[in-house]
C-alpha cells in the first residue's frame, strides 16, 4: 500500500514538474537562517544548535507511538500538511523502528511539559517529539510546521529544500485556557467556515473555541422540544440575510473536528438578555405573552427573558441539559452581559437560579463578568470584558476562589478596527493594532488580580459586521496569534521586537493557506 502511494506521488510529481514555478528566492533565505525559536507562540525554552539541521526527503517517515490511535492521528494530520507541498510520500508508521524520520512518542519527555507541552529535538538524523499526551504531540507538530519553510503550507508542489533548523525545545503553556470566541449569531457561519477557523487557530496552540450560539439576531443550535428556536429564531441575521443553525449532528461534527485538534468547544447561550430570537420564537417566554418581531439590527440591551415565569426555567433547563449533552468540556457559557432590560435584582435572582442548573448537568458555568456580582459559587468562571484594568467585583470573586478568564475589550476584541480606515469592525472599545493586542500581561493586568486566579485568555470575535471567512480572517490575523502567545508563552519571552519578527514570517504562511490577513504596517511582512 505504501509502495502504491509512493508511485502515485511520483506520477503526480512528474506531471506537475513542467508547470512548477520556483518560489521567489527571498523565501528561501529566511527559511534557511531561521532558528528553532522562530515560532508563535514563543517556546518556553529553546536551544538552537546551528551545527544540526534536519532535511526532509523522499525517504522521510513519520513514526508514531505504538498502540496509540491518537498519536497516529496526529502523525496523519502532520503528513497531510507535508505531502502536497513537498511531494514526498511521508508514510505514517507505528514506531517499531527509528529511521530517518520524525518520531512522535508518548512518554520520556522533560518533566516540565505537563499535559499539553512537548519536547522537540531536531538533529541531522531525526526529529523527535516527545510528550505525555497526544495533545502535547499535536502542539509539537504545530511548532514543527512553523519551523519548515512557509511554502510547506502550499496546496501544490513547491521546491525545497525542506530544512528544519537544529536544536531543542522544551515547551508548555503558561495558562490552561487559551481561547478564541466566534459569534455565529449576529451572522451565521457554516460548519465549513467554523472548521476553517478551527484549522487556523489550532496552529497557535489555542485549546478552546467559545461559540456564541444565540443572541437577539439569531438562535443557532437545535434544542429538542423547542423547534421554533431554530426554524424561526434562526431564520435571519444582522442585515436580514437568511441566517441558519446547526443541527445536533452538525454541532457534534464540529465538536469532533475540534477535538482532533485538541480544541474543546465552549457553547454559549446568552441569557437573560440578548434573547430576542428566543422571545420572538415563543410568545410564552415574554412577560406580556406577546412575541416581538425578529430583529436584524445591531443594538444591544433591549431584550430579557421573563424572570418571574416558571416556563422560563423549564426553557433554560431544557437548553442547558441539551448543551451539556453536546459538550465534552467542563464549561457551559450562560452569557449574562448587557442586561439593560432586566432589573438588577431580577438579574441576581435569575443567575442564582440558573447556575445550579448548570451544575445539575455536570458542568461549570462561565459567564460575562457581570455574573461575578450574583453569587458565591467559586466554580463559576467570570469572563472579564471591561475596557480598563479595574474591576472590584471580579477581584472579589477571585478572592472567594473563582478563576477569571480575561478578554479585556480594548486589547483582545478581534472585532475592533485596527485603525480608522479598517473597512470592517466596530470602534466602541478603541482601535486595536497588533502591538496593542500584544501589549498587555494577563498575569498582572486587572489591578489586584493575581496570576494564580487567571485561568487564561480569550479573543472574542463579534460578527455584527462580518459575513464570511474572509472577514473573520481579516480581523483575526494577525491579532489572534498575539493573544495566543499571551496565553501560551512565559512572560519572560515577551518582547515586541521578537514577536514582530516572528509574526513577519507568518504572512507568507497565511498567503499560502489563502488566509485573508490584515497587512499591518507595524510588521515588515516577508512576502
Ligand atoms: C459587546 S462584549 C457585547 C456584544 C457585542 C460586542 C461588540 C459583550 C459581552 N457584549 O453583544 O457584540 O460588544 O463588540
Amino acid at each position: 500500500m505504501h509502495v502504491r502511494r509512493f508511485l502515485t506521488v511520483m506520477a503526480v510529481t512528474t506531471a506537475t514538474a513542467a508547470t512548477f514555478q520556483a518560489p521567489a528566492s527571498a523565501e528561501q533565505a529566511p527559511a534557511m537562517s531561521k532558528s528553532i525559536s522562530s515560532v508563535i507562540p514563543a517556546p518556553a525554552v529553546a536551544q538552537p544548535d546551528a551545527r544540526q539541521a534536519f532535511r526532509l526527503g523522499w525517504g522521510t517517515v513519520i513514526f508514531t507511538q505504538i498502540g496509540s490511535r491518537e498519536a497516529a492521528s496526529v502523525g496523519k494530520q502532520l503528513a497531510e500538511v507535508l505531502r502536497p507541498s513537498t511531494g514526498f510520500p511521508v508514510p505514517v508508521l507505528p514506531a517499531f523502528v527509528h529511521g530517518h524520520g520524525i518520531s512522535l512518542l508518548l512518554g520520556g519527555a522533560d518533566a516540565r511539559v505537563g499535559k499539553e507541552g512537548y519536547e522537540l529535538k531536531v538533529e541531522r538524523s531525526q526529529i523527535l517529539i516527545r510528550a505525555n499526551t497526544p495533545a502535547g504531540l499535536f502542539a509539537g507538530t504545530q511548532t514543527l510546521r512553523q519551523l519548515l519553510p512557509a511554502s510547506v503550507e502550499s496546496k501544490s508542489r513547491q521546491k525545497g529544500p525542506w530544512v528544519v533548523p537544529g536544536g531543542k525545545i522544551v515547551d508548555f503553556p503558561r495558562f490552561a485556557y487559551r481561547g478564541a470566541m466566534l459569534d455565529v449569531s449576529r451572522h451565521f457561519f457554516s460548519v465549513d467556515e467554523v472548521r476553517g477557523y478551527i484549522d487556523q487557530i489550532s496552529q497557535y496552540k489555542v485549546n478552546r473555541l467559545h461559540l456564541h450560539l444565540s443572541d437577539d439576531q439569531g438562535w443557532r443550535i437545535e434544542i429538542p422540544g423547542w423547534p421554533r428556536l431554530t426554524s424561526y429564531g434562526g431564520s435571519t441575521e444582522v442585515g436580514g440575510g437568511p441566517g441558519g443553525f446547526y443541527t445536533k449532528e452538525q454541532y457534534l461534527e464540529l465538536v469532533a473536528y475540534a477535538k482532533q485538534k485538541y480544541i474543546t468547544i465552549v457553547p454559549e447561550i446568552d441569557m437573560p438578555g440578548h434573547t430576542n430570537a428566543a422571545l420572538a420564537s415563543y410568545a410564552e417566554l415574554n412577560c406580556n405573552g406577546i412575541a416581538p418581531p425578529l430583529y436584524t439590527g445591531t443594538s444591544v440591551g433591549f431584550s430579557s427573558l421573563c424572570i418571574d415565569k416558571e416556563i422560563t426555567y423549564k426553557f433554560v433547563e431544557d437548553v442547558i441539559r441539551e448543551l451539556a449533552a453536546l459538550t465534552p468540556g467542563e464549561y457551559i457559557h450562560i452569557g449574562g452581559d448587557e442586561t439593560h432590560a432586566t432589573k438588577p435584582a431580577d438579574y441576581v435572582k435569575f443567575m442564582q437560579r440558573v447556575t445550579p442548573i448548570v451544575a445539575k448537568y455536570g458542568k461549570k458555568a462561565a459567564g460575562w463578568h457581570e455574573i461575578a456580582k450574583t453569587q458565591n459559587d467559586p466554580s463559576v468562571l467570570p469572563q472579564y470584558w471591561g475596557t480598563d484594568d479595574v474591576d472590584e467585583e471580579v477581584v472579589a470573586a477571585a478572592q472567594r476562589g473563582n478563576k477569571i478568564l480575561l478578554s479585556p475589550a480594548h486589547k483582545s476584541y478581534l472585532d475592533m478596527k485596527y485603525d480608522r480606515n479598517t473597512p470592517l469592525g466596530l470602534t466602541w472599545a478603541g482601535l486595536i493594532e497588533v502591538d496593542t493586542a500584544y501589549g498587555w500581561n494577563p498575569g498582572a493586568f486587572v489591578k489586584n488580580l493575581p496570576e494564580s486566579s487567571v485561568l487564561g485568555v480569550e479573543a472574542p470575535l463579534w460578527s455584527e459586521t462580518l459575513e464570511n471567512s474572509d472577514h473573520i480572517e481579516f480581523m483575526a490575523f494577525p491579532r489572534l496569534p498575539a493573544i495566543a502567545e499571551l496565553g501560551w508563552s512565559p512572560w519572560s519571552t515577551h518582547d515586541w521586537e521578537s514577536f514582530r519578527q516572528r509574526l513577519a514570517q507568518q504572512g507568507d504562511r497565511w498567503a499560502r493557506q489563502n488566509v485573508n490577513f490584515y497587512r499591518s504596517p507595524k510588521i515588515a511582512w516577508n512576502s
